[in-house]
């Protein structure tokens, strides 16, 4: 099973989206291991998208995700990463297919509404970012063995 961090964004957290993003992460047979309510902090954000630093975009999105509160999650299942990925939709929400987070509820980039590692090494840096290996709850679910063959 795979791990991947995801981070409801303050936009989607603003527009009371929350509940129904996650309800779309548990819907698809994703079990959540943490979840998490912050106000990301300038030294936060700057880590999390350290790949994005120098790009004329980067002072906006960090002063993005900096402004309002985000829920984070820690999900895992089989194929996490892309499951997440998929279920997000591309990063700019005008290319993502109806259907997806984005798709469904963006219109521009600068407030896409959701962040998903986008690969395991990343996952593994992102969630070291926010948690502990003992914030992450180990559990069983029944249902599993029906979504999972
Ligand atoms: P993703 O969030 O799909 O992984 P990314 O890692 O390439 O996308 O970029 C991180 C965030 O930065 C993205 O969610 C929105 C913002 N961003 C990326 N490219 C941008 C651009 N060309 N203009 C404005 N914001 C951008
Ligand atoms: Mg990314």
């Amino acid at each position: 099973m795979d791990r991947t961090l995801v981070i409801i964004k303050p936009d989607a957290v603003q527009r009371g989206l929350t509940g129904r993003i996650v309800s779309r992460l548990e819907d698809r047979g994703l079990r959540i291991l943490t979840l998490r309510m912050i106000r990301m902090t300038q030294t936060l954000a700057k880590s999390l998208y350290a790949v994005h630093e120098g790009k004329g975009f980067y002072p906006g999105l960090i002063s993005y995700m900096t402004s309002s509160p985000v829920v984070l999650m820690v999900v895992e299942g089989r194929r996490a990463v892309d499951v997440v990925r998929k279920t997000m939709g591309a990063t700019d929400p005008l290319e993502a297919v109806p259907g997806s987070i984005r798709g469904d509820w963006g219109l521009e980039i600068g407030r896409n509404l959701i962040h998903g590692s986008d690969s395991q090494e990343s996952a593994a840096r992102e969630i070291g970012i926010f948690f502990e290996e003992k914030d992450l709850l180990k559990y069983d679910r029944e249902v599993e063995r029906w979504v999972f063959e």
